[in-house]
């Protein structure tokens, strides 16, 4: 029974998986092809048939009871509006299939090696669907019952829906749709609940009854931006799906995906099911967000939430609409109405959390490689790098500390001086952050590794269906794999880490494999044929099934079984990881993770996983990060000069260049890679680095967080594509070089002024593309009129700067008034805004006066002090400038640059600087 687990589009496993090229990524999943395969899953159906067992795969709808559609009413459905009835990636529809459903057969001519899903099969106009039977008040909004006309051709269809609306906000509107008489499995999230309903919401909702559907607009504008009745909803227990038209074609999100920011609407099918593999176009990665952001007509923008954990796809086709398709769950969305894209996301992390507040040092340099062979090659790296003065908070090791990959040790010999090299970490100030693997090594002599004896003593692991503990394997070998959704896991795993870091006291934790990854297909032993491991209908999953490189969807967990849950094994992980740092350290913890899920970021960041030493690699990071962005986790970034492959020194100081802007800066590598961490280089190579790196630490904290342009600029539609720069917080412009052997760069500038950020020269653009020179030691950054900058003298460490006095940097607009803030804690304990042991600061500048007003103060900011002041964009030329009243040096360049500098002032008391 094990053949229907392999499909020849599967990857090779390690090391091979880290291979060059992009080509083995062979044929799309979803390629509609009789495969050896399907013939092989014929014939098991056939020997089932046979055998008299109840099958639920594809059972089909007598033909008469849907009524056949005549041919005229079929073509003359047009071609983008055509919703694909017969989804089955691996079956080549036939007309007798697609009628058997009762929809539309128009074959098609597809063009070689078209990716695209154009299909051939498509429901007709008046295909039978639910009808609204009663719809009425509730104290949040309403509530309705939707009864199915006719059974759909997926097994277990559910015949009466409730339909439950909440008009939760005036900007939020919360729909669920779910069987209306028994319980269906729903995600495990808290989320937060409306008290009352909204009272001017700047939405309104229509119905249609007979089929049923869903009509949402925008009040101000008018704008449909949900009309669900133009494809049937479908509702059986292991297929559901809902189509929506959208407003426009501007549609971002749906991860995780390696995808160009700005989505494609020209037929594409994005999966999300966790997955263990090195990121490719079109294939579902590590993590899932069923959330997109679209940009509206006019620069207003709304939100929707698929909050559904089960393997899935969204179907985009140039209508434009989207199909959200799901195996399991209930269809639970939230929508959130702006209307601009900063606040939809706003109130999207409303509902899932917002990020947490990570420690100030976790927003530094972080090095890291597979591949030290020993503590003392790591300890030499540290060294090298403090040898050149390159900027360094974070050293990290791989999975080649432990011994023999079993989590929560390390190698006795090579690794022997891994607790002084910690503590030599500590003395520089710097940190130490090591990989954990969830998968628990199973087959030790009884006695000797405490984590699985004491795991299967608690019964934290994750069992088969028959109440065995599930076996897989991974780097130690043989291993079981935790039950995060278990409490008593946690604890578990608390215990392990308490007990580790008595050793060696790491600052940090990289839970890496958490999809989880899984060397074998489901288990040593495979998996059992059933509804989980063989539904009805399997989305074009990378490998073809669910238990592709990981456990059986049928294994059983607490809360619920794994083919619910997978996709959120590595939230779970997350939870119980910060939770045990903070029990560990009392500090803001810092955890990396590589499988998320909506809500992670209160938890982790991430890592945009194995990507290669390649120019297009770090291309594909910009998009990877800006919609990390979107999801609600900013901690995030790609390794720097790539992982796998061997990278130039050109690549590497371009990716470095654009690393240190990433908001999780790390260099990684693979393990048979040759040294490519910033010490590693000539002197040249070596000074560019470490000159971005201090360029990045100099900026203050708070504002780090990447941004594309059109959230600041939502007017421009041409910003609605640009993913090739972006924006540091709301007002520093990002140009990175991404090609190789060029020494200037096209950037496109949003209408206004720009200062260029060394040197305070100003463009004054209209909403124009620029050339800039770009030479290998220079990475372009611009500051955006209006703007003030906080920067500090940098230090090789974030603590060692966030002890230097400030240079303040104000770009004046056009009407010469600029507006900053600064929010100032000591960087790492916790909850520091709630017990309020920070400083808030706001700076203004208008009619020639630039002031300091402190809104809140504490003793940390008493001992910064404020050095120089830099306004750019002066026109004329000051004949005195005074500080608080005292007259006071200055100087002014010709680029209307002007520096007020020895200030020594106190950050903690307000202050004003007059030029006339
Ligand atoms: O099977 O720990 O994505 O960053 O170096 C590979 C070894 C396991 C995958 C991670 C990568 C890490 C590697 N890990």
């Amino acid at each position: 029974m094990k053949s229907y687990q392999k499909l020849a589009t599967d990857l090779p496993q390690p090391p091979d998986a880290y291979a060059e090229e992009e080509s083995i990524a062979r044929k799309p999943p979803y390629h509609r092809q009789l495969s050896t395969w399907w013939l092989c899953v014929g014939l098991l159906m056939v020997a089932v048939l046979l055998s008299g067992v109840t099958l639920w795969m594809l059972k089909q709808v007598p033909g008469d009871q849907l009524g056949q559609t005549p041919p005229e009413k079929c073509s003359a459905v047009p071609e983008p509006f055509r919703f694909d009835c017969y989804p089955e990636w691996s079956v080549v529809v036939t007309k007798e299939l697609c009628e058997s459903r009762g929809c539309c057969f128009i074959e098609r001519v597809q063009p070689r090696g078209n990716r695209s899903t154009k299909p051939w099969c498509f429901y007709p106009p008046d295909f039978p669907s639910y009808t609204l039977e009663s719809l009425n008040q509730t104290e949040l909004g309403m509530v309705g019952l939707l009864r199915r006309k006719v059974k759909a051709y997926y097994p277990r269809d559910i015949e009466r829906l409730q339909l439950s609306v909440e008009f939760e906000t005036d900007t939020r509107l919360h729909i669920k749709i779910t069987d209306s008489t028994s319980p269906r499995y729903e995600v495990p999230l808290e989320v937060p609940r409306a008290t009352k309903r909204a009272e001017n919401p700047i939405y309104s909702l229509e119905f249609s009854k007979e089929p049923f559907g869903l009509l949402l607009r925008r009040r101000a504008s008018g704008a449909v931006l949900l009309n669900t009745t133009v494809a049937p909803l479908i509702f059986a227990d292991q297929f559901l799906q809902i189509s929506t038209v959208l407003p426009s074609i501007f549609l971002y999100g749906l991860g995780e995906h390696r995808s160009h920011f700005l989505h494609s609407l020209d037929w594409s099918t994005l999966t999300l099911w966790a997955r263990d593999v090195p990121p490719m176009q079109f294939y579902n990665l590590y993590g899932v967000h069923p959330f997109y952001l679209l940009m509206e007509e006019g620069g207003a923008a709304h939100g929707v939430f698929l909050l559904n954990s089960n393997a899935m796809e969204v179907v985009l086709q140039p209508a434009p609409a989207l199909t959200w398709r799901t195996i399991g769950g209930v269809l639970d969305f939230y929508i959130f109405l702006g209307p601009d894209p900063n606040m939809v996301i706003q109130q999207y992390h409303q509902v899932i959390g917002f990020p947490a507040m990570p420690p100030l040092w976790g927003l530094g340099f972080h090095l890291c490689r597979w591949g030290y062979g020993t503590s003392n090659e790591t300890w030499q790296t540290v060294k090298a790098m403090r040898n050149y003065q390159i900027p360094q908070d974070a050293q990290w090791n791989d999975i080649d500390y432990m011994e023999g990959y079993r989590d929560f040790t390390y190698e006795p010999e090579k690794f022997d001086t891994l607790p002084q090299l910690v503590e030599d970490l500590h003395k520089h100030g710097q940190h130490y952050v090591m990989i954990t693997d969830p998968a628990i090594s199973s087959s030790n002599p009884p006695g000797s590794y405490w984590p699985y004896d004491e795991g299967l003593r608690r019964g934290i692991f994750i069992n088969t269906t028959e109440g065995q503990t599930l076996i897989g394997q991974v780097w130690p070998g043989l291993t079981a794999f935790p039950d995060f959704s278990n409490p008593d896991t946690s604890q578990w795993w608390l215990e392990n880490l308490n007990r580790f870091h008595a050793l060696v006291p790491f600052d940090g934790l990289w839970i890496d494999m958490n999809e989880p990854s899984n060397f074998k297909d489901g288990s040593v032993h495979g998996c059992p044929w059933g509804e989980f491991d063989n539904p009805p209908y399997v989305p074009a999953v990378l490998g073809g099934s669910l238990s592709s490189k990981t456990t059986c969807a049928s294994a059983k967990q607490r809360v619920s079984v794994h083919y619910n849950l997978h996709n959120l094994y590595g939230l779970m992980e997350a939870k119980a990881t910060a939770s045990a740092l903070i029990q560990i350290r009392g500090k803001r913890p810092f955890v990396i993770s590589r499988s998320t899920f909506p809500s992670q970021g209160r938890y982790s960041g991430h890592w945009l996983g194995d990507n290669r030493s390649k120019w297009s690699d770090m291309y594909w990071s910009i998009p990877g990060v800006l919609n990390f962005n979107l999801f609600g986790i900013p901690l995030v970034g790609a390794d720097i000069c790539g992982f796998s492959g061997t990278t130039t020194e050109e690549l590497c100081t371009r990716w470095t260049q654009l690393g240190a802007f990433y908001p999780f800066a790390r260099n990684h590598n693979y393990l048979n890679d040759k040294a490519q961490d910033p010490a590693a280089f000539s002197s040249v190579v070596r000074t560019a680095m470490k000159e971005v790196l201090l360029t990045h630490r100099a900026h203050l904290q708070g504002h780090t967080v990447a941004r594309p342009l059109f959230f600041e600029f939502p007017q421009d539609e041409i910003t609605y594509s640009i993913d090739k720069q972006f924006l540091w917080g709301r007002s520093l412009l990002v140009t990175p070089v991404l090609e190789p052997g060029v020494d200037s760069v096209t950037g496109y500038f949003p209408r206004g002024v720009w200062y260029d950020y060394y040197t305070g020269t100003s463009v004054n653009s209209s909403g124009e593309s620029l050339k800039m020179a770009a030479p290998l030691d220079h990475i372009n950054l611009h500051v955006r009129e209006g703007a003030i900058l906080p920067t500090q003298k940098p230090g090789s460490t974030s603590w060692v700067s966030s002890r230097n006095p400030l240079r303040l940097i104000a770009a004046l607009s056009q009407n010469a008034s600029a507006w900053g803030d600064l929010f100032w804690d000591d960087g790492e304990s916790l909850e520091t805004f709630e017990k309020g042991a920070y400083s808030y600061l706001v700076f203004n500048v208008t009619q020639n006066v630039f002031t300091s007003t402190v809104l809140h103060a504490n003793v940390e900011a008493t001992y910064i002090t404020v050095d120089t002041l830099t306004v750019y964009g002066v026109r004329d030329e000051p004949s005195r400038v005074t500080v608080n009243g005292k007259e006071n040096p200055f100087s002014y360049l010709d680029n209307q640059v002007l520096t007020v500098s020895h200030l020594n002032l106190k950050l903690s008391q307000g202050f004003s600087i007059r030029w006339q």
